[in-house]
């Protein structure tokens, strides 16, 4: 079972004239009085529900079905002109894709939110409502994942052929919950109800090879897998702003059918064995790992991380064969990009495919497959690093280790001996960064800094023997789910100030520099972020029952919980604050809502404890009548995409705060700041390059350099110098210490006291004092609300160059040497 098999069973010339919705006139927008009609067809029809009695639900399911159609004219119109026109394409693959909701998004950008909203107003019904009915496709662990989601938007606004290729996982990340401050996980559920966006292509299937061992046959080596999992095709079709081109997110199930189970084992009496490839199966697509240690060496994800890879190669390969494409002129036609290491495998896979089934020799097999890959790293971090035991590689995929073997001993053919203890396989790993980099023609970082730290301390050997293959693409997000979905006061004040336009030309936000002085705009701006904040205080109240006032500043951190990330500093500084202001209540305090989300990794034990502590601190401040108008803290459980949708606009100040050398690049930071947010934070990461473009005067730095950082680690007990030097710091841990957040319960934060006291590699107590002095100014210019709504403004008109449209220009220019079709 391949790609769908013997091509159109109706003759072309019979079905030209059908419509795909080119037609002016079938793009021409519908009157709410038509929208109706299709809903009303659709809540019959397709969801079976009366509508004297449909529930929210059998609403939301027919909209969606409602807006699918509309997106299908665009989507069938692009894959058609691609496949006519020859076009190359991207396929960008990710271990994650965190989507979030789709429906306001596909209808936004179809440019029906207006006529929707319309019509279902005469239905009595708000839009809202339908749309906050939709779960979350939570199928990515933080940045990566949604980076992935921000860049398909973007291919498909610049009308880019693409597809996304993905697993479809059963259960997404894992649901947070909170009890007695502790965060508890519970199973995620998406597709327990019917998810509208799907199209199963039961046709596009692929065996995927696993286990087993490689004879040689007629001098060429032949892999016997062990068993396959057949990789099922789940299409979704991610629409452009405009609605003029959509791109494909497909997503592989693995098929545990009939045909999996392995008869000869079974009638031969050994039952187990026989039904090993239906379990594997089953695991396959069951959860998505969480980013913590616990996945390192585990059979389940290398089998995944493959899973994805083969399915996806083998469907491109397949693809460009059926279009007639000979397998040499691959990459005129096909880029691949691996969205970090996870899919690494996709070079030796190639290589396989290219020379056990297509009969190519070793060396072309290769030259095509780093023509066609190019690799994006994501982390420095060493715990972060993919690296696979020999052992375990050996046994899921035999084949693949020799080609890994091959390609390390090519290495030394083509570019001579290297120093000791470089090479892609070493201390009985393979290394899969060493493996994605010499498997590529481009490698990139995500910020300035993050690319120069990989260059210099990552791939150091690598670089010097491919110069050139090292390129920086800074990440970007989408503008039209950032600022036009989640923020529409704002998105209507810009359009109505600067024109329209800005949604696909980010840099147009400039325009607003030239009404920074207006007193009018900076009021209606103001105004914006007061009707955030309300929306928002109105969401914490009805979902979370946590009332929150309006006349405070928003100074919110949401993201993974990390050490590296650093919410214990943002945690101490906020008890430095409370016993501040108890000492002096009446001292001027500008009133703050200290806002945290974010989940842990369920065996990131010191992650889970700053949660608990977060929880704890949460619980005792708000509970003071004396600080409880001046300071609260607020911890909604359960931190997702649709989440940050509505904190977002709300916030005055984007705590962005790691250890400088530690973020990548981070990506909330731009989505804060393309909001009218300043910025607190380190030289880290992207943070660099938005402080660049915002100003110096918008953005509050502090915190040691990446430099500083590294020569910092080798001061022997610099944590313990740090407290001692700081009476405030003292104060706080002395507070954690005597259990005042912890009653009856003294030493809960005892291993997060140790830390800091004793090790503090994230250097959470030299950052402290430098991090307070930079809060105090951050209370000055928060208290001339004027001055600081002009430089919020200027933020906004700055924040241009973030746009992933721009990032994705630049990988079709430096990367993929792909072009747009429209
Ligand atoms: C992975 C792991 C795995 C093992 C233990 C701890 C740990 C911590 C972090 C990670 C993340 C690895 C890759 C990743 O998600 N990187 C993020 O990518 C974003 C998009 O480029 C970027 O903005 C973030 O800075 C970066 O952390």
């Amino acid at each position: 079972m391949t790609q769908r098999s013997g091509g159109p069973v109706v003759p072309a010339d019979t079905v030209e004239s059908v419509p795909v919705g080119s037609e002016p006139q079938q793009l021409a927008a519908p009157t709410p009085q038509v929208v109706r009609a299709w809903l009303l067809h659709h809540l019959q029809f397709t969801v079976g529900a009366d509508p004297q009695r449909a529930s929210t639900l059998d609403w939301r399911l027919a909209l969606s079905h409602t807006i699918r159609d509309r997106a299908l004219a665009p989507w069938l119109e692009a894959q058609r002109r691609t496949r006519e026109e020859s076009r190359k394409r991207v396929h960008y693959l990710s271990m994650e894709f965190l989507i979030g909701r789709l429906l306001e998004d596909t209808t936004m950008n179809l440019g029906l939110r207006d006529v929707v909203v319309e019509a279902l107003d005469g239905l009595g019904l708000p839009f809202t409502d339908l749309a906050d009915d939709e779960p979350d496709a939570a199928l990515g662990n933080g940045g990566l994942g949604r980076l992935a989601a921000c860049y398909l938007e973007s291919m498909s606004t610049l009308g880019l052929p693409a597809y996304g290729y993905g697993l479809r996982y059963e259960h997404g990340l894992f649901k947070q919950g909170f009890e007695d401050g502790r965060q508890i996980e519970t199973p995620e559920d998406w597709l327990v109800v019917d998810n509208p966006w799907n199209f199963t292509r039961p046709e596009t299937a692929h065996p995927v090879a696993l286990h087993g061992h490689v004879e040689e046959v007629d001098g060429r080596p032949v892999w016997r897998p062990r068993f396959h999992v057949l990789a099922a095709a789940h299409d979704t079709p991610i629409v452009g702003f405009g609605g003029r081109w959509a791109n494909t997110l497909r997503l592989w199930a693995a098929h545990n059918t009939a045909a999996l189970f392995d008869l000869d084992r079974f009638n031969a009496g050994d039952f187990v064995a026989a039904a090993e490839p239906e379990a594997l199966a089953r695991s396959l697509g069951r959860v998505l790992y969480p980013n913590d240690e616990t996945h390192r060496g585990k059979e389940l994800r290398l089998a995944q991380e493959y899973f994805l890879t083969s399915a996806s190669v083998q469907d491109i390969l397949a693809r460009h064969l059926d279009e007639g494409g000979d397998l040499r002129s691959l990459p005129d036609r096909v880029a691949i990009q691996m969205n970090d290491t996870h899919p690494a495998i996709a070079g030796p896979e190639l290589i396989r495919l290219l020379v056990d089934t297509h009969g190519f020799d070793p060396d072309p097999a290769v030259d095509l497959t780093t023509r066609v890959l190019g690799y994006t790293n994501h982390t420095l971090l060493p715990e972060a690093l993919e690296r696979w035991p020999l052992d375990l590689m050996r046994k899921v995929l035999p084949r693949h280790l020799q080609i890994i073997e091959r390609l390390d001993t090519r290495d030394i053919e083509l570019r001579g001996p290297r120093p000791e203890g470089a090479g892609l396989i070493r201390d009985g790993h393979v290394h899969m960064g060493d493996l994605a980099f010499l498997s590529s023609h481009r490698v990139n970082g995500v910020s300035a800094l993050h690319t120069e730290l990989v260059t210099k301390d990552l791939f150091p050997v690598l670089d010097s023997r491919t110069p050139g293959r090292v390129v920086n693409v800074t990440n970007g997000i989408t503008p039209r789910r950032w600022l036009a979905l989640a923020n529409q006061p704002l998105a209507a004040l810009v359009t109505e100030t600067i024109g329209s336009g800005w949604e696909t030309d980010l840099e147009r936000l400039r325009g607003l520099e030239d009404h920074v002085d207006d007193p009018g705009f900076r009021e209606a701006f103001g105004r914006t972020k007061r009707q955030a904040k309300v929306r928002l205080a109105d969401w914490l109240q009805d979902a979370h029952g946590i009332s929150t006032p309006l006349d405070a500043l928003y100074d919110v951190q949401i993201k993974r919980i990390h050490e590296y990330k650093r919410q214990l500093l943002n945690i101490l500084w906020t008890i430095a604050r409370w016993q501040r202001i108890r000492r002096d209540p009446d001292a001027g305090w500008v009133p703050r809502v200290k806002v945290f989300g974010g989940k842990a990794a369920p065996s990131y034990t010191v992650a889970k404890g700053i949660i608990r502590l977060a929880n704890d601190v949460a619980a005792r401040i708000n509970d003071d009548p004396v600080t409880r108008d001046l300071l609260q803290v607020v911890f909604p459980p359960n931190y997702n995409v649709s989440m940050a949708e509505r904190l977002i606009p709300a916030t005055d100040l984007s705590e962005q705060i790691s250890t400088a050398g530690m973020e990548a690049s981070g990506t909330g930071n731009m989505k804060f700041a393309l909001n009218g947010a300043l910025t607190i934070g380190t030289l880290d990461g992207a943070n660099v390059e938005i402080r660049e473009q915002v100003g110096a005067d918008n953005f509050f730095l502090f915190g040691l350099t990446a430099d500083e950082v590294a020569h910092h680690r080798t001061v022997p007990d610099h944590g313990r110098t740090a407290i001692q030097a700081s009476q405030t710091l003292q104060d706080v841990l002395q507070e954690i210490a005597e259990g005042t957040f912890s009653p009856g319960d003294q030493h809960r934060h005892g291993q997060l006291l140790d830390l800091l006291w004793n090790s503090d590699w994230f250097l959470v107590c030299s950052d402290f004092e430098d991090y307070d002095a930079a809060q105090t100014r951050v209370d000055e210019a928060y208290g001339d609300p004027d001055e600081w709504q002009r430089r919020a403004i200027l933020n906004v008109a700055r924040m241009g160059m973030f746009s992933s449209d721009r990032a994705i220009r630049q990988y079709m220019d430096l990367v993929w040497d792909a072009e747009s079709a429209l």
